[in-house]
């Protein structure tokens, strides 16, 4: 039996607006690290299969109301309730990818602009997740993500939000470190190539022998 301690996968995140590409990017990034020999896991937040996320997707869907502040924290809470088992994977070696993050959280809530709804308010229940190894932005124009189809029915898919809601990644990502931000309006092809060559620098990066962080 090997003595050596088990190197730890990364946590890489894949942020941005509805139709920047990051469920197709998320599932080239998973194929190409898997024919690369990693052990890989593809999630998305919010994970509407547990009972949390039940009630978010029937909000989403706009078949129920919640209350701005109550709505968030639930999204929170979709995050810490899968936390344990994120860090489980990481633990033992495999690469975790997941599309939407706590940058969605914050972003998507402090864009109704509710007045007790600040970015600071919405960042505080986030405090102490796993923080991601890499955030890849996936940064788009409106007239780009436009071509790639109209608004769906759910409840954040109208012009306003989507503007609010730019900005505000905007305001964010400035700040925060470990953010590689990508032009998604090049062709598919293009936006993976430039995927991979970021998580590769993050791999070839990263304390394998290490913990994860926590996000602060
Ligand atoms: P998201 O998960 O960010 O909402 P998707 O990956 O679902 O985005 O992509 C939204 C739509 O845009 C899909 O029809 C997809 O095929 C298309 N698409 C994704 N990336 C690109 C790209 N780089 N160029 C053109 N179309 C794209
Ligand atoms: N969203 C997503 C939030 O408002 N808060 C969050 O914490 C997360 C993870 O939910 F409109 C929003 C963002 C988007 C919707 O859409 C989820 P997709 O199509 O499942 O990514
Ligand atoms: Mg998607």
């Amino acid at each position: 039996q090997s003595t050596s301690p088990t190197r730890r996968g990364a946590l890489i995140v894949v942020e941005g607006l509805d139709r920047a590409g990051k469920s197709s990017q998320c599932e080239m990034l998973r194929d190409s690290l898997s024919r690369q020999g990693h052990v890989v896991k593809y999630i998305r937040f919010p994970d509407r299969t547990t009972p949390i996320g039940k009630l978010i997707d029937s909000y989403l869907r706009g078949s129920s109301h919640q209350d701005d502040h109550s709505i968030h924290l639930l999204f929170s809470a979709n995050r810490w309730e899968i936390s344990k088992s994120i860090e489980e994977d990481i633990a033992n070696g495999t690469m975790v990818i997941v599309d939407r993050y706590s940058y969605s959280g914050v972003v998507y809530s402090a864009a109704k602009a509710n007045p007790t709804l600040s970015l600071e308010w919405a960042w505080r229940p986030e405090i102490g997740l796993p923080r991601p190894d890499i955030c890849l932005f996936l940064r788009i124009s409106p007239e780009e993500a436009a071509k790639r189809g109209g608004f769906g029915a759910e409840r954040y898919e109208n012009g306003e939000m989507q503007t609010r809601v730019r900005e505000l990644f905007q305001t964010i990502f400035e700040k925060q470190q470990d953010v590689s931000i990508i032009d998604a309006g090049k062709s598919i092809e293009e936006v993976s190539q430039e995927i991979q060559g970021a998580v590769a620098g993050c791999i070839a990066r990263l304390d394998v022998t290490g913990a994860l962080r926590k996000l602060g």
